[in-house]
């Protein structure tokens, strides 16, 4: 039975970015107690962004109390627990680790950081504090379902993983003077922004990487960050694979798909169409084997009990909404939450290794840190 909400903790919110990823965590915060039996209950206490009329419009339609417009006075705040960063990249260092030094609950949009050595320091201030990464894809149900086939032994020695995050805005001459144009607030183009989030599924499904030999490249004349990101690697696995990401992925507006070629049978998985996961398996007898395009909507599919019936789909804001109730759990439980920064930190790796293999036309290595 759902806890009553006068048991429940009040956990007040000060989100800062009112943009798209503002939009979808506001819509996390007012969901995340129909679906999942938490022992918090939410405010939308405050919300931060630069400009005054989108903020005041932002804050009508989800219910956010109050405005503001320097992240810095949210800080100290003694009537915020929660600090929720959905802005421009380069951003998230500082608000992370002051927010952490605060002893405030951090929730950090993805990609982390906007270099490797950022996202260490990062790493640091938040181990003490509640935090998450919002890589929101481990919890499409889709993704998950994988992870599971995968553990089970279903796909057996992994031979390939490929994966490819594609849209078209570098094509639209719009978008280019937008924040993630600019080195300055992203940190950087494609590689952070698309391929980010295919390195977060790649490790989380496949695996350590090794070692990789990439490609950066930029289509627009006098652009300081990639337009396109592409490598080739190795998983400590002993499976090899490519991973892409563009912004000239023309007639993609965000297809981010994977998959997986092992021993005992294939996994395929693409945005476009989420609900469904495509299996195939190489053990059954020979005139049997097909892919099996399945609906993963439940029964035993993970998540389906947390929002509805069995073949009735879900969307885009689902995986927000769990990746939310998942960590408000974790905070009850005192299990360890994934993605956590150290998690994200190890995306950056590979994002470091990409762009040095980048500048070398070299094979780099990876190696670990000591955790500090
Ligand atoms: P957006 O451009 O739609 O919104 C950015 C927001 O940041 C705006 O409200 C702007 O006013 C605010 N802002 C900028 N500078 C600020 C400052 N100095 N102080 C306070 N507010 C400031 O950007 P979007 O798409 O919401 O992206 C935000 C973050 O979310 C990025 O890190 C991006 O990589 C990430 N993201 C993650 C996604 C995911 O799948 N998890 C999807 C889309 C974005
Ligand atoms: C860029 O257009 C973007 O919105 C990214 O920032 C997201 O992380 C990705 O999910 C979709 O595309």
């Amino acid at each position: 039975m759902a806890k009553q909400s006068v048991s429940k903790k009040k956990l007040n919110i000060a989100m800062i970015g009112s943009g798209f990823m503002g939009k979808v965590h506001s819509n996390a915060f007012r969901q995340v107690g129909h679906f999942y039996d938490v022992d918090y209950d939410l405010q939308l206490r405050v919300v931060c962004g630069r400009d005054r009329v989108k903020l005041e419009a932002a804050a009508a339609q989800w219910g956010w109390e109050e405005t503001e417009t320097d992240w810095r006075k949210l800080i100290d705040r003694k009537d915020v627990e929660v600090i929720d960063i959905a802005v421009p990249n380069a951003l998230h260092a500082p608000i992370a680790i002051a927010a952490a030094e605060a002893g405030k609950i951090v929730l950090c949009e993805k990609p982390l950081a906007t270099s490797l050595e950022e996202a260490r320091r990062m790493a640091k201030a938040l181990r003490p504090v509640p935090h998450l990464v919002w890589f929101n894809y481990r919890r499409l149900p889709a993704i998950a379902y994988a992870k599971q086939l995968i553990e089970e032994g279903r796909t057996g020695q992994p031979y390939h993983y490929r994966a490819l995050y594609l849209n078209q805005s570098g094509n639209d001459p719009s978008k280019a003077s937008g924040w993630r144009y600019q080195r300055s607030a992203s940190g950087t183009g494609a590689a952070g922004d698309l391929l980010s989030h295919v390195i977060d599924t790649a490790l989380y499904l496949n695996g350590p990487i090794s070692e990789l030999t990439a490609v950066l490249h930029v289509f627009a004349a006098g652009r300081d960050v990639d337009d396109a990101a592409m490598a080739m690697v190795r998983f400590s696995n002993g499976s090899i694979g490519t991973i892409e990401a563009t912004r000239y992925g023309v007639g993609n507006p965000n297809l981010n798909s994977f998959e997986l070629n092992g021993s005992k049978g294939m996994l395929q998985f693409s945005l476009d169409d989420m609900n469904r996961l495509n299996f195939y398996d190489a053990t059954e007898r020979a005139n049997f084997r097909a892919r099996r395009n399945i609906l993963v909507t439940g029964p035993d599919h993970p998540y389906w009990k947390t929002f509805w019936k069995p073949g009735h789909t879900i969307g885009y804001e689902h995986p927000f909404i769990a990746t939310l109730g998942d960590f408000l759990q974790s905070m009850s439980s005192g299990e360890k939450f994934h993605v956590n920064a150290d998690d994200a930190v190890e995306v950056e790796r590979v994002l470091d290794a990409l762009a040095r293999s980048a500048a070398s036309g070299q094979w780099v290595k990876l190696t670990t840190d000591a955790k500090a």
